[in-house]
């Protein structure tokens, strides 16, 4: 099967009572038994539930994977991938992520023993110098959350299995459609399925999908054992926003480039980043790994300007200032202030996360909508 076929197929099957096409959502936190351990296959719902078990089956198959799980949000994903290490172990991450997983990998995990190296990435080569027998996880974004940086996944997959360490790759940013990390030798993949695998701005979720058994097995067991999940209702959702995900990543990836191309000749605009751009400095490696270059988009204003930028992002008008990313409407964010906040200023500021930078995910709108919200905006 190939992809655009998987979203909508892939794990699927008509459901065996009535044939419903979808799934129904079976709202159900328990399961009637016969005899003790007399069940169909579903005793309790935090252990497993139909509607969660058909979305999983849908993350394994859209990236190609063996196993997915799905969680209550982003984060309780990589909490539970975070719960494979233990005191004194070592994890290496991009110097430049979602401030919720630095938070949560500084403030929870470094509490718990665990050592972490947040790096510069985009050469692989450094990555080998934070090697030590400690190190059990290099952890991935990319592009990166809010810069847009692209590390090279094949590259970083060599080191890691040189060394015999875990690679996950959060693949948020770019969805399996433009992205499939584990074909690219990750071990495992993570989604906040919040963004664009449910795609309409109305569920938080995450997913983790793996092809080793033993992987599988350790992560279900921490995600039935801690208890992180979804509902049905929710698994319901982000079933359906698959479905559309192809047809909606090509117009965001349409829509994305057509911004970029505009912020890059606005003259009130510093620096553009996107990775669709020849002088983007990894756009070689976003070309070979990726199939198009997404609808993230971050910018500076000349001058860096912390008033700038608030001014604008107060002023646009089909872009709503809000957190997240990823749904079929325009969204756009000042990074320094919302969800990068709990990044230290000095921190955030090497990676280029400046008071001036607006990040954009640019919707599935008319596009001449939203050049049309920019323009004013900038003025
Ligand atoms: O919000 P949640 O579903 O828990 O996912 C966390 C997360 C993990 N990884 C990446 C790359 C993310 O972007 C996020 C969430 N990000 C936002 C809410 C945001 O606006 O960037």
């Amino acid at each position: 099967m190939k992809f655009n076929t998987k979203t909508i197929h892939g794990g699927q099957e008509h459901e065996v009572a009535y044939g419903a096409v979808m799934p129904p959502i079976y709202q159900t936190s328990t399961y009637a038994q016969t005899t003790p351990g007399g069940h169909k296959g579903y005793e309790y719902s935090r252990s497993q539930n139909p509607t969660r078990h058909a979305l999983e089956k849908a993350f394994a198959s859209i990236e190609n994977g063996d196993y997915g799980l799905a969680f209550g949000s982003g984060l309780a994903a990589i909490d539970a991938v975070m719960k494979l290490l233990k005191p004194g172990d070592e994890v290496i991450s991009t110097n430049d992520l979602y401030g919720g997983s630095y938070r949560l990998f500084t403030k929870i995990f470094e509490g718990f023993g665990i050592k972490f190296h947040f790096i510069g990435m985009q050469n692989a080569a450094n990555i080998e110098k934070y090697i030590n027998k400690n190190t059990k996880l290099i952890w991935v974004e990319t592009p990166t959350n809010p810069m847009m940086t692209i590390i090279d996944i094949k590259a970083t997959s060599v080191i890691a299995k040189k060394h015999n360490i875990l690679l996950a790759v959060d693949n948020t940013f770019a969805t399996p459609y433009l992205q499939q990390p584990l074909e690219l030798g990750a071990d495992l993949v993570m989604h906040s399925a919040t963004k664009y695998l449910g795609g309409h701005s109305d569920v938080v979720m995450g997913a983790l999908i793996v092809k080793d058994k033993s992987l599988a097995d350790k992560l279900y067991f921490i995600q039935n054992a801690s208890g992180a999940i979804c509902g049905p209702q929710d698994s319901f959702l982000v079933l359906r926003g698959i479905k559309t995900l192809h047809i909606r990543m090509q117009r965001h990836c349409e829509n994305g480039k057509a911004v970029a191309l505009f912020l890059k000749k606005h003259p009130k605009i510093e620096n553009v980043y996107w990775p669709g751009f020849e002088d983007h400095p990894n756009h070689d490696i976003a070309k070979s790994q990726m199939k198009d270059f997404g609808g993230m988009i971050s910018f500076t204003t000349k001058g860096n300007n912390y008033k700038d930028a608030i001014k604008i992002v107060e002023n646009l008008e089909i872009f709503t200032l809000a957190e997240s990313l990823g749904g079929v409407e325009s969204l756009s964010g000042h990074p320094a202030s919302m969800t990068h906040a709990s990044i230290p200023k000095e921190e955030r500021e090497k990676t280029g996360v400046v008071d001036s930078l607006i990040r954009l995910s640019v919707g599935i709108e008319d596009i001449d909508d939203l050049i049309t919200d920019l323009k004013q905006a900038l003025k």
